[in-house]
């Protein structure tokens, strides 16, 4: 049954598509899938025979727009036709909040529905449910097929309570996401009555608006839409689903083989063999054995079914967070390399994509000025923070309050609280605040506030802490470009203490968030029941933490005056990136550009990020001087030499070449130019502290040649 929690805010809800085997269950589940777009799209998880046939279940975990603020994850899942897994399906129907009938219209297949229905109403009353109290949806499949049973007796033999049913075609994606719409529209509002969700709120919207907007936001279509053209969507053009598992079990089958005579089922392939073929090796039980086998796999399908959602559901979860460290990493490095003019643009893509994790619609971030008070920099949706008009009870500015708390705030609608005002004047879609102060141990910059509409979950305490943490990050990034874009005359002190400040950030920051990142993905991954996809998983969510950790450390060494650690970097994959990047605009100016990479070539020891930034500033020198000229050819020939790996970069125009300035030590330099001002010093610089070699020299034939060895590890 449902899983609720009002304080988080929270549901968790079962769809079982039930009916008889063959009937088009898989294949409707398939559709759903294929059709869903983009971030919506999970991963399908189907547990099928080698013949395909379903032997456990279908799962497609589906995250939907909130509902009342509600967070609201589903579970879709099909249930295995075939007669002898009725203890899945009865397992299965357990703790559904909900059915999808799905028939088989053919006409030699009318008793199979019948039957199944039946066994439906028995196991529910087993179980102890009323099965009228269970919401209930028809889906009449197969209504291509040349021989079908008549749609009103369809209607008179199984839908007994008059509930929503759709004629379909489950291959042609007909008639699925109107039985679907309406399956979520029922069972939303049998629970939003049930738990009494969403009281309090004065204009709720209904489970009829919401499931059309799910529609909408999953499947870029609306029911009127559906009627009118009669057809299925046309599935997106991004990429097809990313994954669909498939765990072949053909053995299992023969587990159960005492048990119960095979049934054949003719409506499948005729090419298939009959699926209880006991395989080599499989176990022959006596049919005590096999029952209680039966039984406790059932359990097994059931509750894995459970954990293969939520372990999906927490990858996701993850795999969102670690996204949000990256944005803000990649900005706060932007940032450093802006001009003031800038920043506010920057600003304003990070407000944005904060705004996409948290599905809210209005947002404002407003920065303290030197005389107190606050001046919004990014506004979306809102011309003022409504928060910056607002008093505290005790009359004091409420943004100043929030600021000096140093604590996030939060306010969901129909809680009594101090935000209340500012939740009306942002608007009437607005049904909840949060709003985070953005300060460090030492200095108040700012306020960030989020208002959000019903459609986004209302935050929880690890949502709230989550994005505590970036909000951080963001301050202690704005908190360093403030210091960098300071007067000459303060810049001296300024860095002094900043340098303070980044060392108590240094603990504060890394050690917190990413940590707990790595130890939850540890935990998932060490779960019994992590099948292996998920490992894989994992191991790419890892990948990127890993990045923004080692790109963090790189930053935050910088700072401190240390020399940031080398690791082995792959300098193949460094150039593809950059050719990717750069590419394009080259061609633009009548450039080509050419990358080499001869054979043996192993990856070079050195700080990915400043070397990437030697290698572009190369090819931005090359680039210069060949569009100054009109064109010309920039060719990188990377070759593996006897001190590591030697890259070469040539370009085909003959310069004077400016003697190089003497060698300067890279921490000699200003902290600002260390970070921004990347000059031919600075990369012999770089390149010595890689311990490699730097050369240039221009030839008459090749044109201005420089050469760069690196060592490897
Ligand atoms: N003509 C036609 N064939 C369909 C339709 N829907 C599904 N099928 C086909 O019917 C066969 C069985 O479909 P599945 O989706 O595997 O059926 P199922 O209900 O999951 O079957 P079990 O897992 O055994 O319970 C497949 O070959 C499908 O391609 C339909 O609307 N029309
Ligand atoms: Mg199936």
């Amino acid at each position: 049954m449902v899983e609720i929690n009002h304080r988080e805010r929270f549901l968790r809800a079962k769809i079982l598509y039930y009916g008889p085997a063959a009937g088009g269950k898989t294949t409707t589940l398939q559709t759903i899938h294929r059709l869903a777009r983009g971030e919506r799209r999970q991963e399908l998880v189907s547990v099928n025979t080698a013949q395909d046939r379903t032997i456990l279940f279908d799962l497609l975990p589906l995250s939907t727009p909130a509902f009342r603020s509600y967070d609201l994850r589903f579970q879709i899942v099909a249930v295995p036709g075939q007669k002898f897994y009725g203890a899945t399906r009865k397992m299965l129907l357990q703790n559904a909040d909900s059915i999808v009938f799905v028939a088989n219209s053919a006409t030699d297949r009318w008793q199979e529905n019948l039957q199944s229905m039946k066994e439906m109403t028995e196991y529910l009353l087993d179980h102890g449910i009323e099965p009228s109290t269970l919401p209930i949806v028809f889906q009449y499949n197969k209504r291509d097929l040349p021989d079908t049973t008549d749609m009103k007796i369809m209607e008179r033999g199984l839908n007994a309570r008059n509930a929503p049913s759709f004629s379909a075609v489950a291959t042609e994606g007909k008639g699925v996401l109107e039985t679907f719409g309406a399956a979520l529209e029922r069972t939303m509002n049998e629970l939003a009555t049930r738990y009494k969700i969403g009281e309090g709120l004065g204009d709720a919207r209904s489970a009829k608006e919401w499931a059309s907007r799910t529609l909408l936001e999953i499947f870029g279509t609306t029911l009127e839409d559906l009627a009118k053209s009669g057809k299925a969507p046309d599935p997106p053009s991004e990429p097809p689903p990313s994954k669909i598992f498939r765990v072949k079990a053909p053995k299992l089958s023969a587990v159960v083989r005492p048990l119960q005579a095979p049934t054949l089922d003719s409506s499948s392939s005729s090419a298939s063999p009959p699926p209880h073929t006991p395989s080599e090796g499989a176990l022959e039980l006596d049919t005590e054995s096999a029952n209680a086998m039966v039984e406790s796999y059932a359990e097994a399908a059931s509750r894995l079914a459970d954990h293969i959602s939520e372990l999906s559901e927490k990858t996701d979860v993850e795999a969102k967070r670690v996204k949000a460290f990256t944005v803000v990493a990649d900005v706060a490095k932007k940032l450093f390399e802006a001009t003031p003019d800038e920043t506010p643009v920057l600003l304003e893509g990070l407000v944005d994509s904060l705004c996409t994790m948290l599905r809210c619609t209005q947002a404002s971030l407003s920065v303290i000025r030197p005389d107190g008070n606050f001046e919004q920099v990014v506004g979306r949706g809102l011309r003022v923070d409504p928060l910056e008009g607002a008093k505290t009870p005790g009359g004091r500015p409420l943004a100043q309050a929030i600021v000096d708390g140093g604590q996030p705030m939060v306010q969901v609608r129909g809680e009594a609280g101090p935000l209340e005002d500012a939740m009306d004047r942002a608007g009437v879609e607005c049904v909840a605040v949060v709003a985070f102060p953005m300060s460090t141990p030492v200095h108040a910059l700012g306020l960030l506030s989020f208002y959000l509409p019903q459609e986004a979950p209302a935050p929880n305490k690890e949502t709230i802490a989550h994005m505590e943490r970036v909000v951080l990050e963001l301050t202690m990034a704005l908190e360093v470009i403030s210091d960098a874009h300071a007067s000459d005359a303060l810049k001296q002190s300024l860095r002094s203490a900043f340098r303070g400040r980044v060392a108590e950030g240094a603990t504060y920051s890394l050690d917190g968030p990413l940590g707990g990142i790595d130890q939850t993905l540890y935990r998932m991954r060490s779960h019994p029941d992590a099948p292996h996809w998920l490992a894989q998983e994992i191991q790419h969510v890892e990948g990127y933490a890993a990045h923004v950790k080692f790109m963090r450390q790189t930053l935050l060494d910088l700072r401190a005056g240390r020399l940031p650690s080398r690791i082995p970097t792959p300098i193949g994959e460094l150039l593809s990136h950059l050719e990717q990047e750069l590419g394009p605009g080259l061609t633009d100016q009548g450039i080509r550009f050419i990358v080499e990479i001869k054979p043996g070539v192993h990856p070079v020891f050195a700080e990915p990020f400043l070397l990437r930034g030697l290698v572009y500033t190369l090819i931005e020198n090359s680039r210069r001087r060949l569009a100054g000229a009109g064109g010309g050819v920039i060719r990188i020939l990377v070759q593996p030499d006897t001190n590591g790996v030697r890259i070469s970069i040539f370009d085909n125009l003959i310069a004077v070449s400016n003697a190089l300035s003497a060698p300067a030590r890279f921490l000699d330099w200003p902290l600002e130019r260390r970070l921004t001002d990347v000059t031919h010093e600075l990369m012999q610089s770089v390149v010595e502290y890689f311990q490699g070699r730097w050369s240039q020299e221009t030839r008459e034939a090749v044109g201005t040649v420089r050469t760069i060895v690196l060592p490897t590890p």
